[in-house]
């Protein structure tokens, strides 16, 4: 069974039982253990986090993570999943702002930064993708998911004429993904992506016109 099919199960089980409000504290109660237990998790690591601490960082019980997630493996899983799921809703936000294709790309990969500098339930994901043999369960896997977005982004770009010939969609979208899990895991090991910004701005001024045509500008 894929994590997700586990995840539902599990959601759909707590959710659909009881009147709507009992589903929608069971959905706070659940949104509550995944960000505790990302704090944990960024923290710590897997073998580390210990479900104890995670019920005293939210002021639950143990039995209140076991009945929602059933145990650690399934709980480091979702938080996994639920950071995959928060990208769709930015990319289309950055996408509703009216800019270019180009300026698109550079302003979504600058939010980016952002969230991976404060956001912990990104910063558990990217830890827990690194542990990942460790916790045993299938985990989306990591890279795939961020290549297709950027290469959808980069041939919107190219269609617009800013790429250089000899740069496809692909090639563009593989660079940049590279380029930015490279900057946002350097800093993080040396600085707690404190300088996340300043990487990727560095990223930004020296690869993208590697990519674009002469002369085109980058935002
Ligand atoms: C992104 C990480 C960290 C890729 O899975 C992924 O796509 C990623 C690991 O989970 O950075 C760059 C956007």
């Amino acid at each position: 069974m894929r994590q997700s099919e586990r995840d539902d199960a599990w959601t759909s089980r707590i959710a659909s039982s009881g009147p709507p409000i009992h589903q929608e504290r069971a959905r706070q109660t659940r949104q509550l253990i995944l960000r505790a237990a990302a704090e944990e998790f960024a923290a710590n690591g897997f073998r580390s986090t210990s479900l104890v601490h995670v019920a005293q960082r939210a002021g639950i019980t143990k039995g209140a993570i076991y009945h929602h997630f059933g145990n650690k493996e399934n709980l480091a899983a979702s938080v996994v999943e639920e950071h995959y799921s928060m990208w769709p809703s930015l990319v289309a936000e950055t996408r509703d702002q009216g800019l270019n294709s180009l300026e698109t790309i550079v302003t979504l990969l600058e939010r980016v930064a952002t969230v991976f500098r404060d956001d912990s339930l990104v910063q558990a994901s990217a830890r827990l993708q690194i542990e990942r043999s460790t916790i045993g369960l299938p985990l989306p896997t990591p890279f795939v998911g961020w290549t297709e977005l950027m290469t959808d982004l980069f041939r919107a770009a190219h269609k617009d004429g800013y790429l250089r010939p000899e740069c496809s969609p692909e090639m563009a979208a593989r660079v940049m993904v590279a380029a930015f899990f490279g900057i946002q895991h350097i800093s993080d090991t040396l600085h707690g992506r404190r300088d996340i910004l300043e990487r990727w701005d560095e990223v930004k001024r020296l690869v993208f016109p590697g990519i674009c045509r002469q002369g085109v500008e980058v935002p």
